[in-house]
């Protein structure tokens, strides 16, 4: 098929050009180039690049080229229709004629990878627009994209990346606040990742047009992109994040539960929120003051009427073990009166117009103008106010808004800069070629994630022995390595509680591990209900806030009634008692990029049935979620993959793959945990600060059937909770191993729970272990640790998980006495405690030959 349009300019054939070993460099007569690079075995990058164009800077890059090991042989050769590019892991053909390319894995046949074989590229020059086009395989589903509406699956779209404050989200709403520009095409447990190394406005048609057809357009710039071989979705989502970065281990209290409001008006209204939340046994780590607390919205300032003495406010609110982060917006007001101003104009930071000129836009404080976080000087300088306003008065962590970024002065919802805006150059690029000026046109993408290294990086600098700590609305590839992301001005609609689940997944596979959605919804008014199955959602993503709109109604948990707020205490209770296994998820997500939210086929990939579910997603290995997300349900189906099954808070128990109809009182979301499993859990905690010489980590396992044999293990990572010692291996982890046979009668059972020998040099403060074994069925018939016998227990032991947490106790070690075991009949459940010990010992626990 020739070229469509008269402004598409042809493309190819192409001829080799002097390139080095290991790139295969191609060029046409219009010089037009094409490189094909081998970063990794399972890793290319491809850049077309037009005449003229510059390349990208690669701020979405955790690391340079040059770090990228080149310990792998790369084999470039001539074939009869053009060059092949071969790593131990693929081989790229490329079609002399057009540039077309073929990716197979190394010794496979299909191609993975297919660029349409006719027109892979499009040079459309009325646009300024490039544009690849890909085979889609039937069946595939898209996957990623970062932050979008609908549904998992977003294949039949076309999605813009060009990061846009706007609301309400309704289901097509495209874009919003943040640009991945990475899709994973994943078909049956086969993914491949391709990510648009692009931070101008781009498109992705994924099979709109065509239905077996993907396009992918950048608006300016190269059109540069890696593909990610796979071939699973774990080694995909694994690679992106090796490219783009991880999110940083952040502090234990950052996964406790949060709160917030827009609107709350003066320091009292605040103090009595936090007063309230406690008095009520309301579990809280963090307060999150608006923009409420701004002198005339004036960032860096507290109102001196409202807020007359945040010492005074941070350290009481402190003293009740809360932490506080402070919304800072990067529209600056312009205002000769005003310091941040006055600074920012004379040092040059701001953003600024063609003819040097800063420029100038209205947000909340009224006229603005905005620093150019593209700047490393202006990002240290922008750090420099962090730190002496909030950081070093106690402000815990830094929340970015408007910083995709918004201005008023054009409406809603494309009011940003304009587009020849001047940014740069970033002194700090270490590629000296990269140290440039460009447009608003080519850096607003990375706006968002510039503002946010600012806040992370001054944050350390201010108070380098803690953890920052950054929520941030705005971001492109890479935001992980700087900040947690929450998912904007959602509303509190079910359709958005619907919505949460997709989103944060579809996060988690765009490298963005660390997100949540606003908890019962931002604008318009929750409802007792919403709030209670929103709650209890939430309490099972990655990061958890309650946050609403001024002039909404109020919805802390108690606006609701005494029911309501039972049902809302009893889900923030169990993400205390999941903070155990939610720290583990996010060290393991920091080393390798596992989300913490995964969908349900993560684990599963061979599960066609498994790849259809959009309303369930897996916490962790060991978890399946599946929230109500409809008014007045009393049931719903739940779709179980392979495995064996166990309702958290019910008798049931579903062996997978299956699809079930379970109950679903408002009391609680069903919630399933993988049958012989550990999920390390811990006690309720006010606030984590409670929890800092508590320890106690209760193994919970729900036994398998009778006659089960399996084995399935579980890390347990604990550390200090804050700081960096855990770099220098002040840390624990140890793995549980939870080996499960079956015994002559169809009744029996016996576990070996095998404890890995404890790596890292830091040794909690505990003397005693608690697994706890919930529906056994009945007591066991002996129970062993490290070979010797452990006796029943004098007296009932109450799981860890039941009771609040108790520093004392715990700090001294002493919550057992000695080590036994006790099975309370009524509940189901067998509580073992015993010595700790950090060298590689197992629990036996034997039910066979028991009555
Ligand atoms: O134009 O600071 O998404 O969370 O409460 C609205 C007020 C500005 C938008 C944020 C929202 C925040 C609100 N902000």
């Amino acid at each position: 098929m020739p070229p469509e349009a008269n402004d598409t300019v042809l493309i190819g054939p192409f001829h080799q050009v002097q390139s080095p070993a290991r790139l295969l460099a191609l060029s046409d007569a219009r010089g037009h180039r094409l490189l094909v690079e081998a970063w990794a075995p399972d890793l290319v990058r491809i850049r077309f690049v037009p005449p003229g164009s510059v390349p990208t800077i690669s701020w979405a890059l955790a690391r340079p080229r040059s770090e990228w090991p080149e310990d792998f042989p790369v084999r470039v050769e001539a074939t009869a229709s053009g060059w092949r590019l071969s790593t131990p892991a693929l081989t790229a053909e490329v079609a002399s004629a057009t540039g077309a390319l073929a990716l197979r894995a190394a010794g496979g046949l299909e191609p993975f990878v297919q660029h349409d074989p006719e027109c892979p590229f499009r040079h459309d020059t009325s646009t300024v627009g490039l544009s690849l086009r890909a085979v889609l395989p039937a069946g595939a589903m898209c996957l990623g994209l970062g932050e979008k509406t609908g549904w998992l699956d977003r294949r039949g779209r076309i999605l813009e990346m060009w990061n846009t404050d706007v609301l309400p989200h309704l289901p097509d709403t495209d874009p919003l606040y943040q640009s991945i520009p990475f899709v994973i095409v994943y078909q049956e447990g086969r993914a491949f990742g391709l990510f648009l190394h692009n931070t101008h406005r781009s498109r992705f048609d994924l099979g709109f047009t065509q239905p077996e057809r993907l396009e992918a357009w950048v608006g300016g710039g190269e059109l540069d992109y890696f593909i990610l071989a796979g071939p699973s979705l774990e080694h995909v989502v694994r690679g992106f994040t090796d490219l783009t970065g991880r999110m940083p281990l952040p502090p234990r209290w950052a996964l406790g539960y949060q709160h917030s409001r827009w609107g709350l008006h003066d320091a009292d209204q605040v103090r009595e929120l936090a007063a309230e939340m406690r008095r009520r046994r309301v579990p809280c780590d963090v307060i999150y003051l608006d923009i409420d607390y701004m002198d005339g919205y004036r960032v860096f300032t507290w109102d001196p009427a409202r807020f007359p003495d945040p010492d005074a406010l941070l350290s009481d609110l402190a003293a009740q073990g809360y932490r506080v982060v402070t919304i800072v917006d990067p529209g600056v007001r312009i205002d000769d009166e005003y310091p941040v101003y006055r600074e920012g104009i004379a040092k040059g930071v701001m953003c600024r117009k063609a003819d040097g000129r800063p420029f100038e836009g209205v947000v909340w404080p009224g006229p603005t103008v905005w620093p150019d976080f593209l700047r490393a000087d202006a990002r240290r300088w922008w750090g420099s106010w962090i730190a002496r306003q909030l950081t070093r008065r106690g402000v815990a962590g830094i929340w970015n808004d408007m910083n995709e970024p918004a201005s008023f002065r054009h409406p809603l919802p494309t009011g940003t800069l304009d587009p020849d805006v001047m940014h740069g150059p970033d002194e700090e690029r270490e590629d000296t070629t990269e140290r440039r000026e460009l447009l608003h046109a080519e850096g607003h993408n990375v706006y968002g994630l510039l503002m946010s290294q600012s806040a992370f990086e001054s944050q350390l600098a201010a108070r380098p022995d803690r953890r920052p700590f950054v929520l941030t609305r705005a971001g492109f590839a890479g935001v992980q390595r700087y900040a947690a992301v929450w998912t904007g001005d959602n509303s509190s609609w079910w359709e958005h509680l619907t919505m949460m689940g997709p989103e944060l997944i579809n996060l988690g596979l765009s490298g963005v591990a660390f997100a949540g959605a606003d908890v019962g919804g931002f604008t318009r008014h929750t409802s007792g209900e919403l709030l209670a199955r929103w709650t209890w959602a939430g309490a099972f993503t990655p990061f958890m806030r309650n946050h609403s709109a001024i002039e909404t109604r109020r919805q802390e948990v108690w606006r609701f009634g005494p029911e309501i707020e039972a049902i809302c205490r009893e889900a923030i209770e169990w993400r205390y008692r999941l903070l155990p296994y939610l720290y583990t998820l996010a060290w393991e997500s920091s080393s390798l990029g596992t989300p913490i939210m995964r969908p349900l086929f993560w684990d599963h990939p061979g599960d066609a049935a498994a790849a259809r579910v959009q309303d369930q997603w897996m916490l962790g290995p060991h978890l399946v979620v599946a929230p109500i997300t409809q008014p007045a349900a009393t049931h719903r189906a739940a779709y179980l993959p392979a495995g064996e099954w166990v309702h958290l808070w019910q008798p049931v128990r579903i062996l997978g793959p299956a699809h079930a109809l379970v109950d679903a009182p408002l009391s609680h979301i069903p919630v399933f945990a993988r049958a012989g499993a550990v999920v390390p859990l811990g006690p309720v905690a006010q606030h984590t600060g409670e929890l800092a010489a508590d320890a106690r980590i209760s193994l919970y396992v729900t036994a398998p059937s009778p006659g089960s044999a399996m084995s399935c293990w579980t890390w347990l990572y604990e550390d200090e909770g804050d700081g960096f010692g855990y770099r220098q291996g002040r840390f624990s982890r140890r793995r549980f191993e939870a080996r499960w046979s079956p015994g002559e009668r169809a009744a029996d059972l016996a576990l070996a729970l095998v404890c890995s020998p404890r790596e890292g040099s830091w040794s909690p403060p505990r003397r005693w272990l608690e697994v706890v074994i919930a529906r056994a069925g009945r007591p066991p018939a002996s129970v062993r640790w490290a070979g010797d016998a452990v006796p029943p227990s004098q007296g009932p032991l109450r799981p860890v998980t039941m009771g609040p947490a108790d520093p004392a106790e715990a700090a001294s070690g002493e919550w057992a006495q000695a080590p036994g075991w006790h099975y309370d009949e009524a509940l189901d459940v067998l509580v073992v405690r015993f010595g700790e010990a950090p060298s590689e010992s197992a629990l036996e626990v034997d039910w066979r030959g028991a009555p």
